[in-house]
């Protein structure tokens, strides 16, 4: 069929396939996810939950959500799943509204410091519904400061402390912060969305046997359909059940709930756990790479699928190539996409631009390593930022990249 959205489509694909997509958040979804997700099941209505629908028609509905179900709590090992939330906002804002009242105390991790807008941001729902405590990075080495948490749990008494990132590179203690939670009789809710791919493979520590709570989306490194979910203890799961629909959704998503079962059964192959591995191994090759090059990468390193580089901090004494340049996230952001590379700017911790210019770039591998990068090619990669970032007022240069790119991308197919 062409008409003008297939076109758009295409072009999209072109793009996806022709430029490198060093997006942490985003992947390439298998070609069995994208045929559920354009499944005839976008035609069903289906609020309610398996056996209690309030709509006939639903045998088979029924089947899929509780395949997808079933799946979801052997692969992470949990009591209680909710396969149904649209996505990882959803998935939050239902755990918040299953166990706190307006106004209720909650601590979450800065957006400055790598938390996500959900996390108590006071532009956010979660902001302004809640009375949201951030706690931040240590200023010095950039990592999650526990005893901070600690200290701020005992001053303010949450109900509940929330852990997780959008961008940190570093393992998440939970079994610390679950501790700082129990002592102070609050909840945990950890939110994975990042690192879920990596928490299946066991590549970062599962907070599913220490959290109350344990929200994801399923389509960053689980790589499925964009979507979300929630794992929880027995205790919790009608509470959350109730919470999700009818208390912040309506009728589910099936396609996507079938894609997510599609999702789960290709995380539990060898081949998944290999991918993971991979996707760690071209993080660290490319991080350490970017030093070399005489970049600073927020808290020093990598432990997972992201890092990130303070542009402003860029130089260092070994390279005077780079030494007091003016660069911001977002001017790095635009010339690359000129030649060919997508990533997002970010802030770094205590950044002083505004969240539009940022300080800060956010490099991922996880959709790289799908489409088979390398440790040779992501380092092949951090040489054409470093060019990029040298030569970003060179329209020349940026389109001669751009098709270099486009026929490096030609040897590693996405479908
Ligand atoms: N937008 C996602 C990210 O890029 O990390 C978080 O929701």
């Amino acid at each position: 069929m062409e008409n003008h959205i297939f076109g758009l489509i295409k072009e999209e694909k072109n793009r996806q396939e022709s430029t490198i997509n060093l997006i942490a958040s985003e992947n390439y979804a298998s070609k069995a996810v994208l045929e559920a997700t354009g499944s005839v099941l976008t035609n069903k209505y289906a609020e309610g939950y398996p056996g209690k629908r309030y709509y006939s028609g639903c045998e088979t509905i029924d089947k899929i959500e509780d395949y997808a179900k079933d799946l979801g709590k052997k692969l992470f090992e949990a009591d209680h799943v909710n396969v149904q939330p649209h996505s990882g906002s959803q998935a939050n804002m239902a755990v918040y509204l299953s166990i706190l009242k307006p106004g209720d105390t909650v601590l979450g991790m800065g957006l400055g410091s790598g938390g996500h807008l959900t996390h108590g941001h006071k532009i956010n729902f979660s902001g302004k519904i809640f009375n949201f405590v951030p706690y931040n990075v240590n200023p010095e080495n950039e990592l999650i400061d526990y005893n901070e948490i600690e200290i701020l749990t005992n001053q303010h008494q949450p109900k509940l402390i929330v852990a997780g990132a959008s961008a940190y590179s570093r393992i998440i203690d939970f079994a610390a912060i679950s501790k700082i939670a129990k002592d102070n009789n609050a909840l945990l809710m950890t939110d994975i969305a990042h690192i879920a791919g990596l928490v299946i493979a066991g590549l970062h520590p599962s907070p599913v046997s220490v959290a109350d709570f344990v929200t994801s989306t399923t389509h960053k490194t689980l790589r499925g359909p964009r979507g979300g979910l929630i794992l929880s203890t027995a205790e919790y799961g009608q509470k959350l059940d109730r919470s999700v629909m009818p208390g912040s959704q309506g009728g589910p998503l099936m396609h996507s709930i079938a894609a997510k079962a599609v999702a789960f059964e290709e995380a539990q192959t060898p081949a998944f756990k290999e991918y993971q591995k991979q996707v760690v191994l071209n993080s660290k090759a490319m991080c350490t790479e970017f030093k070399n090059l005489g970049y600073h990468i927020v808290s020093n390193g990598t432990d997972n699928h992201v890092f990130l580089i303070n542009l402003k901090k860029t130089c260092n004494s070994s390279n005077n190539e780079l030494s007091g340049q003016e660069i911001t996230g977002d001017i790095v952001e635009r010339a690359l996409e000129k030649a060919g590379i997508t990533l997002n700017r970010n802030s770094v911790p205590f950044d002083t631009e505004s969240p539009l210019i940022t300080s800060g770039i956010r490099i991922g591998t996880p959709a790289i390593t799908t489409r088979g990068f390398k440790e040779n090619e992501v380092k092949q990669i951090a040489h054409w930022v470093h060019e990029v970032i040298k030569k970003r007022n060179d329209e020349m240069f940026l389109q001669n990249l751009k098709e270099e790119i486009n026929i490096f991308c030609k040897n590693f197919p996405i479908y």
